[in-house]
C-alpha cells in the first residue's frame, strides 16, 4: 500500500507543560477525528501533518519525529485569525446554519488562506509522487487545490467532518467560489451523508456551472468524485474500555448513587450547534408535566469544554449553567436533583460506564455533521437495552433509523419522545437497538478508512464517460484520411452552442457570415451530405438558411427539408398534443415570476428559456419547474429535457437520434459520418452512431461522444480543415488510393 500522509488542523497529540521546570509532555488528544485516524497512522509508515498547539521544545520535536508527526508552524496571531477567526466564526456557524453568529472578516480569510499555504508548503516538501494524501475538515478547504498546484500528479482525498449546507446557505459566504475551487483540487471529496453530497454538487452547479453526473465531475482535465461516506467509531477500542474492570467498578458506584431512578444521558461538546439549551428546556417541560419523573428520573449531562477562547462559547456555557440551576432549583429536593451537570472531560472507561448505565441517550443537536456519541451509545448496548433519542438534524439520523427521532426545536414533541423512551418496554427496546448495534459494529472506523482509501485509489469509474478533449487540428488530422477517401459522407451539425455561440437573447443567434460561408462550402462538396439538425422551429431555419445549399432538420427531428427543396416533410405520425394545454399555463406562471424567462412554442414541443434571467434565480426556478413538470406529466407521452438554460417539454418519440436514423436509412449507407452537438438533445444522436462513425461534443462534461472540442470556434476550425481536405481531393481530380 502507498504511504499515507494525513493532514488535519491539529496534530493528534496535545503538548502540555510539566508542572516543574520547562519540560513538556505529549498526550493523545480525544475527539472523533483522532480516534478515527490514529489506527491508520499507527499501522503504516505514513506521516501526520498538523499544528502542534503549543510550540514544541527540542525534546518534544524529537518525540514528534519518532511518532512520524510533522508540526506546521504558524505565528500565534495568524493562527488565531485562521482558527478562531475564519474557521470558527465564519465557516463553522455558516455550515451549521447559524447565520447570526457569522463574521465575515476579509483579514481573517487572508489568514485562513495564508495558513492553508503554509500547510501546502509543508506537505509538498514531504510528498512523493505515489503517496496518498488525505486532508481533513473545514479548516483546510483551500488546501486541495494549493497542493494540486505544487504536486500535480499525487492522489488527494478530502473529508469534511461537518455538514455541507444547502447551496442557498453556502452562497452567503463571500469567498464561496475560492472555497469551492479549493476543494476541486482533490480527487475524492467525502462527506457524511447523501444530503451533504447533494448540497455540494448543487453548489458546484449553481456557483461554478459545473455539472456532476452520478457523483462525478470534470475539472481541469481531471475527474473529481463526491461520495457520502459516514465515519464510524472504533468499536473494539470503545468496548474494551467500556467493559473493562475500571468501567465495571465505576458502573457499580454510579448505580449505587443513582438508585432506581431512570437515567437519561447527554454527552456533548459545549457548542451552540449541539442544542443544549433546547435540550434542557425539553427536560424542564417533561418535569413540569409530570410529578412522577421529578423523583424517578435524572438527566446526567456531560459537557466537554470547547473553544474557550471564543466569546459566543462563553455565553453558551453561561446560558446552560443558568438553565441547569433554574431547573434544579424548581424541581429538585434535598439530596436529589433532576439534572446532574458536569463540565469536564472524562476517561474512556467512565464514558463507557455511563453509556452502559443510561436507560436513554438524549442526543439533540440543532445541526451536527454526524454525531459520534449516538454511535458510541449504540455500540455499548449489545444487551439490546437502552433507547436512543436522536435529532433529525444529526447526520447520524440517516443511518440510525430505529432511534426515536426528534426535532429539537419542538420542545413539546421532544419531551413526549423522552417520556416514550423512558417508558418503552424491553421488547421494543431490543427490536430497535439490535439492528442499529449490528450496523454500527459492521461499519466501524476501520471500514470507513478502507472505503475511503479504496475509493481514492480505485481507477476512475468508467460508466461516466468524459470524451477526450482534443485540439481541432489534431481531430482534423484523425478524421482526414477517412473523409478524403469516403464515397458518401454525412455531416449532422447541431446549431446553437455548437456552430454558433449562444447569445443573450435566443433570437439574436443569427448565423454569422463565417458560418454561412462554411455551410455553403460544405453544401458544395461532392459526395458530402450536410444537415443542420436543430431544435429550432421550421420558420427560423427557413429564414436563416434558405440561401445556403444545406439540408435542414427542425424541432429535434420532427421536420426535415432537403437542400434545394421548399417544402418541409414531417417525420413520423402526427403527435397527440393535448398535454400542451396543461403545460402552457404552468410555463407562463414561471415566466411571470422569473424576469427574462420566455416560452417558445414549437409544433411538437414547448420550451422554457431562461438564458436571459438572472443566473441564480433562473437556475433555482428551473429546478423547481422541472420537478413540478415531472410530477404533473408522469405517465403522459412527453419527455422533459433540460438543456443549456432551457427546459424543453416535447412529444415522446421525436428526437435528433431518430432523425439521424431516418436519414441514414433512407439515404445511406454512408462510409463517413460525423455528428456534432453540445447538449443533452445531441446525446440522442451520439448514442445511436453506428460503429466507425465520429461524434464530437462541443464543451466539457459527460457525453457519449468520441471526442470533445472546447468551443464553437474550435468546431468551425475543424470544419474548415475538413473542407480543405475534401477540396484537396477534388482539386486533384482523384481520390488517393
Ligand atoms: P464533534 O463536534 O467533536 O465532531 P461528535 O461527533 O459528537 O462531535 O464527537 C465528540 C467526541 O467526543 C465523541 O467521541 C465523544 O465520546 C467525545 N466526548 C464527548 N464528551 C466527552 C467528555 N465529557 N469526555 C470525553 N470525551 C467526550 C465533529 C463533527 C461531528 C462528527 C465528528 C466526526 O462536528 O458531527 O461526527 O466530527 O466526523
Amino acid at each position: 500500500m502507498s504511504r499515507v500522509i494525513l493532514v488535519s488542523n491539529r496534530l493528534p497529540v496535545t503538548i502540555s507543560r510539566v508542572r516543574s521546570g520547562n519540560g513538556q509532555r505529549l498526550n493523545m488528544s480525544s475527539g472523533g477525528l483522532v480516534t478515527g485516524l490514529a489506527p491508520l497512522h499507527a499501522r503504516g509508515d505514513g506521516l501526520w501533518v498538523g499544528h502542534p498547539g503549543e510550540q514544541p521544545n527540542e525534546e518534544t520535536l524529537k518525540e514528534l519525529e519518532k511518532q512520524r508527526l510533522v508540526p506546521v508552524e504558524v505565528p500565534t496571531r495568524e493562527f488565531r485569525n485562521y482558527y478562531e477567526g475564519y474557521s470558527n466564526s465564519a465557516l463553522w456557524p455558516l455550515f451549521h446554519y447559524f447565520f447570526e453568529r457569522c463574521e465575515f472578516d476579509p483579514a481573517q480569510f487572508e489568514a485562513y488562506r495564508s495558513v492553508n499555504e503554509r500547510f501546502a508548503d509543508a506537505v509538498a516538501e514531504l510528498a512523493k509522487p505515489d503517496d496518498l494524501i488525505w486532508l481533513h475538515d473545514y479548516q483546510l478547504m483551500l488546501l486541495p487545490e494549493m497542493l494540486r498546484q505544487r504536486v500535480p500528479g499525487v492522489r488527494i482525498g478530502f473529508f469534511l467532518h461537518i455538514p455541507f449546507p444547502s447551496s442557498e446557505t453556502f452562497r452567503v459566504l463571500p469567498q464561496r467560489t475560492q472555497i469551492l475551487r479549493g476543494l476541486l483540487g482533490a480527487d475524492l471529496i467525502g462527506v457524511h451523508t447523501y444530503e451533504y453530497a447533494e448540497n455540494l454538487q448543487r453548489s458546484f452547479r449553481r456557483l461554478l456551472g459545473i455539472e456532476t453526473v452520478r457523483g462525478q465531475l470534470r475539472y481541469s482535465g481531471r475527474n473529481v468524485r463526491i461520495q457520502a461516506l459516514p465515519i464510524g467509531i472504533d468499536t473494539d477500542e470503545l468496548r474494551e474500555a467500556a467493559f473493562s474492570k475500571e468501567a465495571d467498578r465505576y458502573l457499580v458506584e454510579l448505580k449505587r448513587r443513582i438508585g432506581d431512578r431512570q437515567v437519561v444521558l447527554g454527552i456533548d461538546r459545549l457548542d451552540y450547534t449541539k442544542g443544549l439549551p433546547l435540550k434542557l428546556q425539553a427536560w424542564r417541560r417533561l418535569l413540569a408535566s409530570s410529578q412522577r419523573w421529578r423523583r424517578r428520573a435524572v438527566l446526567i449531562q456531560l459537557a466537554v469544554p470547547s473553544r474557550e477562547n471564543i466569546e459566543s462559547y462563553h455565553q453558551q456555557k453561561d446560558e446552560v449553567e443558568r438553565l441547569v440551576g433554574e431547573i434544579n432549583g424548581l424541581y429538585g429536593s434535598p439530596g436529589q436533583v433532576p439534572i446532574q451537570y458536569m463540565y469536564q472531560s472524562v476517561s474512556k472507561a467512565e464514558l463507557g460506564a455511563l453509556y452502559r448505565l443510561a436507560d436513554v441517550a438524549f442526543v439533540s443537536p440543532i445541526r451536527d455533521g454526524l454525531n459520534l456519541v449516538a454511535k458510541e451509545y449504540v455500540a455499548c448496548r449489545d444487551d439490546g437495552g437502552g433507547v436512543l433519542v436522536l435529532s433529525e438534524f444529526a447526520g447520524a439520523a440517516s443511518e440510525l433509523g430505529e432511534s426515536l427521532r426528534i426535532n429539537p426545536w419542538d420542545i413539546e414533541g421532544t419531551a413526549s419522545q423522552i417520556e416514550r423512551a423512558i417508558e418503552m418496554d424491553y421488547g421494543e427496546r431490543q427490536e430497535r437497538m439490535r439492528p442499529m448495534f449490528h450496523r454500527v459494529v459492521q461499519n466501524d472506523v476501520h471500514r470507513w478508512v478502507e472505503r475511503f482509501m479504496s475509493s481514492l485509489t480505485e481507477p476512475e469509474v468508467e460508466e461516466v464517460q468524459f470524451p477526450p478533449s482534443l485540439q481541432s487540428q489534431v481531430l482534423a488530422e484523425t478524421l482526414a484520411p477517412q473523409l478524403a477517401t469516403a464515397e458518401k459522407a454525412l455531416l449532422m451539425l447541431d446549431y446553437d452552442g455548437s456552430l454558433r455561440e449562444f447569445t443573450e437573447r435566443y433570437e439574436d443567434a443569427v448565423p454569422t457570415d463565417e458560418i454561412l460561408e462554411i455551410l455553403s462550402a460544405l453544401g458544395d462538396l461532392e459526395g458530402v451530405t450536410a444537415y443542420i439538425n436543430s431544435g429550432r422551429d421550421r420558420n427560423t431555419l427557413t429564414e436563416w438558411f434558405s440561401d445556403v445549399p444545406i439540408s435542414l432538420i427542425a424541432e429535434h427531428g420532427l421536420w426535415i427539408r432537403e437542400a434545394g427543396d421548399i417544402e418541409w416533410r414531417r417525420m413520423g405520425p402526427p403527435p397527440d398534443l393535448r398535454w400542451k394545454e396543461i403545460v402552457r399555463p404552468v410555463l407562463a406562471d414561471y415566466s411571470n415570476r422569473t424576469p427574462g424567462a420566455r416560452i417558445e412554442e414549437k409544433s411538437s414541443a414547448l420550451v422554457w428559456h431562461y438564458r436571459e434571467a438572472d443566473d441564480a434565480l433562473g437556475e433555482w426556478q428551473a429546478l423547481e419547474l422541472m420537478s413540478v413538470l415531472e410530477d404533473m406529466l408522469s405517465g403522459s407521452p412527453v419527455e422533459i429535457l433540460s438543456g443549456a438554460r432551457v427546459i424543453e417539454i416535447r412529444q415522446q418519440g421525436v428526437d435528433k437520434g431518430r432523425a439521424f436514423e431516418f436519414v441514414n436509412d433512407s439515404q445511406g449507407p454512408f462510409d463517413f459520418i460525423l455528428a456534432t452537438g453540445d447538449d443533452r438533445t445531441d446525446e440522442d444522436i451520439f448514442a445511436r452512431m453506428p460503429e466507425g462513425a465520429y461524434s464530437v461534443k462541443i464543451g466539457g462534461g459527460q457525453s457519449a461522444a468520441r471526442a470533445a472540442v472546447g468551443s464553437p470556434g474550435s468546431l468551425r476550425r475543424l470544419l474548415r480543415s475538413l473542407i480543405d481536405v475534401r477540396r484537396g481531393v477534388d482539386q486533384n481530380g482523384a481520390k488517393p488510393a
